[in-house]
């Protein structure tokens, strides 16, 4: 007798792709539902982004006590963050502790990079094939597949022959860098640019750093974190993580509720003096409520932080490449910074604008500009990611009849709260396009236990087939296309928009994020939960 999905084994529940924070945190959660669960994960060990991103100086831009995991009472007595926003080495032995306690590594099998998932309706079960070419099948699939995971190199020519050491920041050994006297180049200064170049000039021989656009950048204020405050940071976290669910985005700080032109310009000025001099993100996400969307107010903070640069850096030439023209503040990732501009101070530091003078090529012996050629030991990519919908790019899912997600996407992700696609139905993504990202643990842990929520009920109601109908993704997209009218960050390039200059085919900006605020997002997934999923296809 041929078996029936009812009836033919399954390798598993549910396969998990990816063992970084959304991975780990799921396979915990699923587990508690005695499911059989397998992750592939590609490296080898658990951490994802901070397995990766071994690059020097590394770190949080939130404050670590809002970026560990809430679930777990003992585990937040249990850990100490040594400073306010952690260092890399720090979050992975975080991460590293997770997976110890919760003996997460037994259902995890490292040195497994997923190439395909394929949706078999007869068994609605996907199909999952690795590398080297093993299969598992499982009911569910869930990716945790991270939205900054998928290094990009540049498109610069013979990028391959120099004869140094090179390395893509997302791709940093294991093993320790020495730069100390060495000529070292960077490319790209987006956040990560941004930590490693403070980072290096401490030590570097000499430090070259070669600019296509500059980022707004505001100080970390990064502090070590003594007995005193550490008690305060345990008696206080239900607080905090209330403060979390509350505020826009997930972080300690929220908008204020005044308009930039509501104030006066000495108080307005004197709030912005109290931003910048305050530890991280309050400039960013915590000013008038105006700035990333009003042209005129985010000119005046534009402009407040353009006058901190010339401040800072010493040469007045200097200073005016190190300002962007072609964005306003926030509208990109505002990189959080410790003396970088100070770093443009030293005499062996070199700013290359490759606008006025652009690379023709990686030689043998270093970088060659329109205006000569530089000669290096180490070059280090900073250049970022193919950024959201890079990660599902490179395995090819399938859904139902073979439709590829990738082919789905041609014009843009389209999704159902950032969750489901319909099509691909018992799959369900982890900080996927078109979902709240935020201060991302806390979206992923909201994210993750929706989709345990939703199995269960799958499983609990003996359902084998969970699917997004059409009308819900065309209705989830147009609301996040909604949501992203207007938001200047939005009609600027960068990896927010989906745009990459090193990606085949990601030169069209899209709505890849979800900019509502995170409660709005939580209350729509709650009511779709409270309804017993019937927007569902169920089967
Ligand atoms: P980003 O923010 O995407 O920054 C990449 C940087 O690399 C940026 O300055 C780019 O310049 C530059 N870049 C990329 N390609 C090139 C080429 N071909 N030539 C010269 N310069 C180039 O990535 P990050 O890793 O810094 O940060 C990503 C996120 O990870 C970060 O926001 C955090 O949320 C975590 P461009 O601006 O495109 O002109």
């Amino acid at each position: 007798m041929a078996a029936t999905r009812e009836t033919q084994a399954l390798d598993y529940d549910a396969i998990v792709i990816g063992a970084g924070m959304s991975g780990m945190y799921q396979l915990y959660r699923l587990r508690e539902l005695g499911m059989k669960v397998r992750v592939f994960e590609a490296g080898t060990g658990v951490g994802g982004t901070w397995y990766w991103n071994r690059y020097p100086g590394a770190r949080f831009d939130s404050e670590s006590y809002t970026y560990g995991y809430s679930f777990s009472k003992e585990l937040l007595e249990e850990w100490d963050w040594s400073e306010h926003f952690a260092g890399q080495p720090e979050t992975l032995r975080y991460l590293n502790l997770v997976a110890d306690k919760f003996d997460l590594r037994r259902d995890i099998q490292f040195r497994s990079r997923v190439a395909s998932a394929i949706y078999a309706e007869d068994t609605r079960s996907w199909s999952v094939t690795l590398a080297d070419g093993s299969q598992f099948n499982a009911r569910f699939l869930v990716t945790a597949i991270g939205p900054l995971s998928t290094p990009t190199m540049p498109r610069i020519e013979d990028v391959d022959r120099f004869g140094g050491q090179s390395f893509h920041t997302a791709r940093w050994p294991h093993e320790p860098v020495d730069y100390a006297g060495k000529r070292v180049a960077v490319i790209g200064t987006g956040a990560t640019g941004v930590q490693t170049i403070q980072t290096i000039a401490k030590t570097v021989g000499h430090l070259t750093v070669f600019q296509r656009t500059p980022n707004w950048c505001a100080p970390l204020h990064n502090s070590k974190i003594d007995a005193e405050a550490q008690k305060k940071i345990k008696a206080n976290y239900p607080d905090m993580f209330r403060r979390c669910q509350e505020t826009f985005a997930c972080f300690i700080h929220t908008p204020d509720t005044r308009g930039t032109f509501e104030v006066s310009s000495e108080e307005r000025e004197a709030f912005f003096e109290k931003l910048y001099a305050e530890p991280g993100f309050g400039i960013w996400q915590g000013n008038f409520r105006d700035i990333l969307i009003d042209r005129k107010a985010n000119a005046v903070i534009s402009d407040f932080v353009a006058r901190k640069i010339r401040q800072r850096v010493k040469n007045p030439k200097v200073a005016e490449k190190l300002i962007p023209r072609n964005h306003g503040f926030g509208t990109r990732r505002l990189p959080l910074e410790t003396f970088y501009y100070e770093v443009y101070n030293q005499d062996n530091v070199e700013l290359v604008d490759i606008t006025e003078t652009p690379i023709e090529r990686v030689t043998p012996r270093g970088i060659k500009t329109s205006d000569r050629e530089y000669q290096f030991d180490i070059i280090i990519y900073a250049t970022g990611f193919d950024a959201i919908t890079g990660s599902f790019d490179r395995i090819d899912f399938r859904g139902v009849d073979g439709v590829r997600l990738k082919d789905k996407w041609k014009n843009g992700p389209q999704t159902y709260l950032g969750v489901m696609v319909d099509g691909f139905p018992n799959m369900m993504m982890l900080m996927g396009p078109h979902t709240a990202l935020g201060n991302i643990p806390r979206s992923i842990e909201y994210n993750v236990d929706w989709v345990t929520g939703l199995i269960r009920f799958a499983r609990e109601s003996s359902l084998t087939r969970v699917e997004a109908t059409a009308t819900g993704v065309m209705a989830w997209t147009d609301h996040v296309k909604a949501l992203g009218v207007g938001l200047l960050s939005n009609e600027v390039n960068s990896w927010m928009t989906g745009y990459n200059t090193n990606v085949e085919g990601k030169q069209t900006r899209i709505v890849a994020r979800y900019s509502g605020s995170a409660p709005a997002y939580r209350a729509r997934c709650d009511e779709v939960a409270a309804k017993q999923y019937d927007e569902l296809a169920l089967a």
